[in-house]
């Protein structure tokens, strides 16, 4: 009987323990600093002694000591170790992950274009429809972010036989059913890439709705974005390649991976618009709403806020 119980105790051990590996593999257990499975006072001192060079942490223990998320494993962090361990806080600030700014859209970084998981990329809802009474689309747009490559756009609306009569780039494509991408990449001048499921453009770029040029000043016919249209039967999608070697024609050199460091944050908006020919009047739908009485979503003022994850 003894021998059974030890037995079922060891075995115990050994699950609890692969538990806790696979928990810490997903993420930290902030606060055990030491890496022994438990948050307590042992941990601030690791920290502590740490911060001033007596011990070395692992990447690992660095990750789980830093409770503040700053960057640092140091006396702050010590601190709220203590406050954890006596009760006083339930969880530590990196528990809630990085701090970024209300309503944005989190960009996800992936190491190559082939590793793209769309399923796991989060959607921006084109939900806000304005200016008439009209149908509505279920459509989105998500934004990733390539290291050391660029952006890859891809919008995506639920909607059979979207009309398409246009087919050259400049045409007014927004005539067409349009699913239409502006980023103001530097926060201050914006791209506006629109294209109808043919993948005909109408892109500019500029500051402003009225002082804006089309994009062919500055890239070469062979330059021009690359949108990958797919239509299917209800639904149909458009992929639109933006890597910086193409930003850098409009915004300088001075812009690179760099730039685009976690954290970045930068202004844009996605829209669902078209023809009255098939809904009997034209619709307007945005993710982040514009202002205005009358159609214009050249508002770079009202455009959302991305974040680089
Ligand atoms: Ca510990
Ligand atoms: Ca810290």
């Amino acid at each position: 009987m003894k021998t059974k119980i030890i037995t079922l105790a060891l075995l115990l051990c050994v699950l609890v323990n692969a538990f806790m590996f696979t928990a810490s593999a997903a993420s930290p257990l902030y606060g055990d600093a030491n890496g022994d499975g438990a948050v307590n006072t042992l941990d601030a001192s690791w920290v502590l002694k740490y911060d001033v060079a007596k011990i070395e942490l692992t990447d690992e223990q660095f990750l789980a000591a830093d409770v503040n998320g700053d960057g640092y494993a140091d006396n702050l962090d010590a601190t709220y170790i203590l406050e954890y361990v006596a009760e006083l806080i339930d969880k530590f600030p990196a528990d809630n992950g990085p701090d970024y700014p209300d309503g944005a859209y989190v960009v996800k970084t992936y190491s190559a274009i082939n590793s793209i998981d769309w399923t796991e990329v989060p959607k921006a809802q084109i939900d806000i429809y304005k200016w008439v009474d009209s149908v509505e689309y279920d459509a989105y747009g998500q934004l990733v972010y390539i290291e050391d490559y660029g952006f890859i756009c891809r919008m995506t609306c639920v909607e059979s036989d979207p009309l398409t009569r246009y087919t050259e780039f400049g045409d007014p494509v927004y005539l067409d059913s349009c699913m239409e991408f502006f980023a103001a990449w530097d926060n201050v001048s914006y791209i506006n890439i629109e294209s109808n499921s043919v993948a005909a453009l109408c892109a500019q770029f500029g500051a402003t709705k009225n002082n804006r040029r089309p994009i062919t000043d500055y890239l070469s016919e062979s330059e021009i974005f690359t949108v990958t249209p797919d239509v299917g039967e209800d639904v149909w999608t458009l992929t639109m390649d933006i890597p910086i070697s193409k930003l850098q024609k409009f915004y300088g050199n001075g812009m690179t991976a760099a730039t685009f460091a976690s954290g970045y944050t930068f202004k844009g908006n996605f829209y669902k618009i078209g023809s009255d020919a098939v809904t009997g009047v034209r619709h307007y739908g945005m993710w982040t709403e514009v202002d205005g009485n009358t159609p214009n979503f050249h508002q770079p003022d009202c455009f959302g806020t991305f974040v680089i994850e």
